[in-house]
C-alpha cells in the first residue's frame, strides 16, 4: 500500500490510496545549524527542481535537497545540506522531514488511541510502546542516565511526547492503522523520530539525524541517512520489511545458527576463578548431549585492570591465554568479555595514554561510568575512536584475544562510552561515526571468523559489524527492582523482568540485523529468588523469540527438575515470532511463532495477580483441530471450546504455552 508523494505551496504531503486514513501533510526539511553566534532552525520553502526538491537560505550561506523515492512500497527520503556560505557552520541536527506548524499527521480516525513504539538507544535501555496519555521518563540520576539512555537526547519527559531512537511505529488501535518511519541506515549519524499528541490531534512528526555540532566547510555537502517510510494495516509485517531493508543496507551479519552457550557472569559475578571455569567446563562437558554447547565464555572477573585487557589478575594465574587452551580442549569455543572503549584510572592504559581519550569542556578524560562491582574508588573514562593510535591498540588487542590466543567469542560491553559527547581527535566525526570505527578496528583485528557479541551498546552503527547484540537490559536472579516499582517506573535498569520485556520488543531486530541475545537463561533453584513461574517465563520469552540461548548457571549442581527446564527450553526454541499485542502499551502478553513442525502460542501474566486468561485461537488464525491441548509446562490440559482455549488462571509473572501441529 504505497505511499504517494504530492508537492503543495512549498511543502509536501504524503498520503495512500487505499488508506484513506493516513496521511502526512506539510512536511519539509528542517535543519538546526550554528553559524558566527546563534542557533537558528530553519525551514525551508522547497520548491521542484528535476529530480527532487531543493532550497537555499535567504544569505545564500545553506542549500538544501530532497530526493523521494519508491522502494517495494516504501518511500525513501534522502537528503543533502550544503555549505554554499563563505564561513564554517556548526551542524547540529538534520530532519530530512518534520511536520510545519501548519501540518498534520493522520494514522485512523484519531491520535489519542495510538499506541506509538519509543524505540531505546542502546542494548541496555528500555523499550516500549507507549499509550498518548502515558509520560516517557528517563532515569533521575545523571550517573544511570550516562549508562542507560542517550544524554544527547532525553527524553521529552511530558505526557504523549516521545522520541524514538531509530525508528517509530504508530498504530491506530482500533482501525489498526499503521505508519512505521525509521532510518535505512546509521553509520553516520544517530537517528530518532520524535512524536507528540495533544488529545487528538498529532502536533509534532520529525524524523531527525544528530551531526553533535560538527563544522561543515565552505563547499562541504552532508548526505543525510536515508529515511523509510511506510504504511499498513499490518505492524508486525511492516516492522518486518522495515527491518529487513536496514539489514540489506547496512549489510548485517547473520550467522546460520544461533550458538548455544555458557556465561560466568549472573551466578558467579565478578568471583570467578580459573578453578570455576574448569568444574563447569567439565559439567558441560557431561551435559552435552542434553545441552551441546558451543561456547563457554568468561566474562568480567578475570581482567588485571579495566583497559589492561590481556593482564589477568591473582585469580587466574596461568593466564588467559591458557584458560583459552583448556576451553578448546574441552571441545567448546572460547570466549572472552571485554570493556574495550573504557579504561579505569588505575589501568595502565590510561596511564600510558592519557591522549587516547575523548576530552570534556576543561580538556580532562571525558567521565564515562563508575561502577562499584570494579571498587568503590575510580571512575573510568571513554576511549576516543577516532585517534589512529588508539585504532591500533584496538587492533593489535583484538587480534591477540582472537588469533594468538584463540578466543572467537568477544562479548564487546560498555560500548555506548565511545559514543559519549566531548572532544576528539577527529572533530569532523559524529559519535556515531566515532562508535562504528572503533567497532570496525575491533572486527579488523579479530577477524571476520570472530563472532562478536555487542552489548551496552547503541544499535544502529553496530549493525554489519557484530554477529548478535544485547537487546535488552541484564537478567538478575530476581524479578524486578525498587527503580522500576516507584513512581519513577524505571524500564531500564538490572532486572529479569525488564530484560524480558526488551526481548519481546525488540524480536523484531532477529536474523535482520543480527542474532538477538535476550542476555542469559538461568533455570538453577539455588542463589536465586527467581519463582518457579518466572524462569518458565524467561525461558518461554528466549526461546519464542528464537534468542540465543546462553546458560549462565553453576551447571554441576543444576536439579534433576531444573535440567528438565533447560530441555524443555531448547525444544521450544527455534521458530519464528511475532509479537501481537506490541503496540497496545506495556507489556506484550502474547506471542506466536512457527517451526517446520509446530505453530507454538504463549501467553503471559506480567501483573502482580492471578488472572484467567483465554487465547482467541480463531483470531490468531490457529484454529485447533481439537478439543483439548496439552500445555507445554505443566501438561495440564487446556480446553478448547469454540476457538478459545481456556488458560484458566496463569499466576503473576507466569506463562503458558501451547503448541499446535502444522496444518
Ligand atoms: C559485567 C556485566 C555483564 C553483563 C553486562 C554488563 O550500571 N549499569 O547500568 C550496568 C548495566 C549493565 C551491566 C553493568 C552495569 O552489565 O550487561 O552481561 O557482562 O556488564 O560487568
Amino acid at each position: 500500500m504505497p505511499l504517494r508523494l504530492h508537492a503543495r505551496s512549498a511543502r509536501l504531503d504524503l498520503t495512500s490510496a487505499s488508506l484513506p486514513q493516513i496521511s502526512l501533510c506539510g512536511l519539509g526539511p528542517e535543519v538546526t545549524y550554528r553559524s558566527a553566534t546563534q542557533e537558528q532552525i530553519w525551514r525551508p520553502a522547497l520548491r521542484e527542481v528535476d529530480g527532487g526538491f531543493a532550497a537555499a537560505t535567504l544569505d545564500g550561506t545553506l542549500t538544501v535537497r530532497l530526493c523521494v523515492r519508491e522502494d517495494g512500497g516504501a518511500l525513501i527520503v534522502d537528503a543533502g545540506v550544503r555549505n554554499t556560505g563563505t564561513q564554517p557552520i556548526h551542524l547540529r541536527r538534520i530532519a530530512p522531514l518534520a511536520l510545519d506548524a501548519s501540518g498534520a499527521c493522520r494514522v485512523g480516525p484519531g491520535a489519542d488511541r495510538w499506541g506509538i513504539f519509543r524505540h531505546g538507544y542502546q542494548s541496555w535501555t528500555g523499550t516500549r510502546s507507549f499509550r498518548t496519555t502515558e509520560i516517557d521518563r528517563d532515569p533521575q540520576s545523571l550517573l544511570l542516565r550516562i549508562g542507560l539512555i542517550d544524554i544527547c537526547r532525553p527524553a521529552p519527559q511530558r505526557r504523549g511526547h516521545f522520541q524514538s531512537d531509530l525508528l517509530t511505529v504508530v498504530k491506530h488501535l482500533d482501525s489498526g492503522d499503521t505508519l512505521v518511519a525509521g532510518f535505512l541506515s546509521c553509520r553516520t549519524a544517530f537517528g530518532s523520530v520524535e512524536v507528540r499528541v495533544d488529545g487528538a490531534r498529532c502536533t509534532r512528526f520529525a524524523a531527525l539525524l544528530e551531526y553533535d555540532d560538527i563544522r561543515l566547510e565552505p563547499g562541504q555537502e552532508i548526505t543525510t541517512e536515508p529515511l523509510w517510510l511506510a504504511v499498513g494495516t499490518n505492524d508486525h509485517e511492516l516492522l518486518a520489511t522495515y527491518a529487513t531493508a536496514v539489514g540489506a543496507a547496512m549489510r548485517a551479519r547473520i550467522p546460520a545458527r544461533n550458538p548455544l552457550g555458557w556465561c560466568s557472569w549472573y551466578y558467579y559475578f565478578t568471583s570467578i576463578t580459573e578453578d570455576i571455569i574448569v568444574e563447569n567446563l567439565r559439567a558441560l562437558t557431561q551435559l552435552r548431549a542434553r545441552f551441546p554447547c558451543d561456547y563457554v565464555q568468561v566474562d568480567d572477573g578475570y581482567q588485571a585492570e579495566i583497559g589492561d585487557w590481556l593482564a589477568a589478575n591473582e585469580k587466574f594465574p596461568r593466564g588467559m591465554h591458557w584458560m583459552a587452551e583448556q576451553i578448546r580442549a574441552a571441545g567448546f569455543d572460547a570466549g572472552i568479555w571485554t570493556a574495550p572503549f573504557i579504561a579505569r584510572r588505575g589501568s595502565r592504559l590510561l596511564a600510558e595514554h592519557p591522549d587516547w581519550f575523548v576530552k570534556n569542556h576543561r580538556g580532562r578524560p571525558r567521565f564515562a561510568l563508575w561502577n562499584p562491582v570494579w571498587g568503590r574508588w575510580g571512575n573510568c573514562y571513554a576511549l576516543d575512536t577516532t585517534h589512529p593510535a588508539a585504532l591500533d591498540w584496538l587492533r593489535s588487542t583484538f587480534r591477540t584475544l582472537a588469533a594468538e590466543w584463540g578466543y572467537r567469542v568477544l562479548k564487546l560491553d560498555f560500548l555506548f562510552a565511545a559514543a559519549l559527547p566531548g572532544q576528539r581527535y577527529d572533530p569532523r566525526a559524529t559519535r556515531a561515526v566515532a562508535l562504528r570505527r572503533g567497532l570496525e578496528a575491533i572486527r579488523e583485528g579479530a577477524g571476520d571468523a570472530a563472532f562478536l557479541l555487542g552489548c551496552g551498546c547503541p544499535l544502529g552503527p553496530a549493525i554489519g559489524i557484530v554477529d548478535a547484540m544485547r537487546i535488552g537490559p541484564d537478567v538478575a536472579p530476581y524479578w524486578s527492582n525498587a527503580f522500576s516499582r516507584g513512581p519513577q517506573r524505571d524500564l531500564h535498569g538490572l532486572a529479569t523482568k525488564h530484560a524480558i520485556r526488551n526481548t519481546l520488543t525488540r524480536a523484531f531486530m532477529h536474523r535482520r540485523w543480527w542474532l538477538n541475545d535476550p542476555d542469559c537463561l538461568m533455570v538453577r533453584d539455588t542463589r536465586t529468588q527467581l519463582t518457579p513461574d518466572e524462569v518458565r517465563s524467561l525461558a518461554t520469552v528466549i526461546a519464542v523469540t528464537d534468542g540465543m540461548i546462553v546458560l549462565s548457571d553453576r551447571v554441576e549442581q543444576l536439579s534433576p527438575e531444573r535440567l528438565d527446564v533447560l530441555d524443555r527450553t531448547l525444544q521450544l526454541a527455534g521458530g519464528q515470532p511475532q509479537v501481537v499485542d506490541l503496540l497496545h502499551g506495556d507489556m506484550p502478553e502474547l506471542v506466536v511463532a512457527r517451526t517446520a513442525e509446530h505453530r507454538m502460542v504463549a501467553a503471559f501474566n506480567f501483573g502482580e495477580q492471578p488472572r484467567r486468561c483465554e487465547i482467541d485461537l480463531t483470531s490468531l488464525g490457529m484454529a485447533a483441530g481439537s478439543e483439548s491441548l496439552r500445555e507445554w509446562w505443566t501438561e495440564a490440559l487446556i480446553p478448547v471450546r469454540g476457538g478459545l482455549a481456556q488458560l484458566g488462571e496463569v499466576p503473576p509473572h507466569g506463562c503458558r504455552v501451547l503448541l499446535l501441529p502444522n496444518a
